[in-house]
């Protein structure tokens, strides 16, 4: 060939998870992150939040005026919740492939999602779906004190 391989670059990202009310009242909290760390991210950050109605629809600002807009904030702010801090080669889209489709009957075998989540709504795990809502959604919960900076690299 004319042109050497070009190997797809693997940048190493953050992104933000939840582990959301339903997956915390039926005690998944230690198989959601074995999952993600048997699958080589790592925690920067961690911690358990109660959010307020007003705040979690801040959070999901985006699916404002969506039908499912009012079960999905009444539920994120129902019972504390736990935003952790991921970090790994092309993390965004690694933790969206570990956890699967946003509805349980979509989502493939293996995933969190198929395995544990109970309905579209009440699926055990959120995942942030570009670097720009990584970015924001860390943010949200996080201020950089907070965050192992030094475990990457
Ligand atoms: P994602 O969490 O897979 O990124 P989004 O479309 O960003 O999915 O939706 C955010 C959350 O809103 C979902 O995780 C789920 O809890 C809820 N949700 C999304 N679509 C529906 C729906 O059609 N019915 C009920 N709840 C939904």
């Amino acid at each position: 060939a004319a042109f050497p391989l070009l190997k797809p670059i693997n940048m190493l990202e953050r992104t933000l998870i939840i582990i959301k009310p339903d997956a915390i009242k039926r005690e998944l909290i230690g198989e959601i992150l074995l999952r993600f760390e048997n699958a080589g991210l790592h925690v920067l950050a961690m911690k358990m939040v109660q959010v307020s109605k007003r705040d979690a629809e801040k959070f999901y600002a985006e699916h404002a005026g969506k039908s499912f807009f009012e079960k999905l904030t009444t539920l994120l702010s129902s019972t504390p919740i736990i935003p952790v801090v991921l970090s790994g080669e092309n993390a965004i889209a690694h933790v969206r492939k570990i956890m699967g489709a946003t509805n349980p009957v979509d989502a493939e075998e293996g995933t969190i999602r198929h395995d544990l989540a109970l309905d579209g709504t009440q699926n055990s795990v959120h995942g942030s779906d570009s670097p720009d809502s990584a970015a924001r959604e860390i943010a949200f919960f996080f201020n950089t004190l907070e965050i192992f900076e030094n475990r990457e690299g």
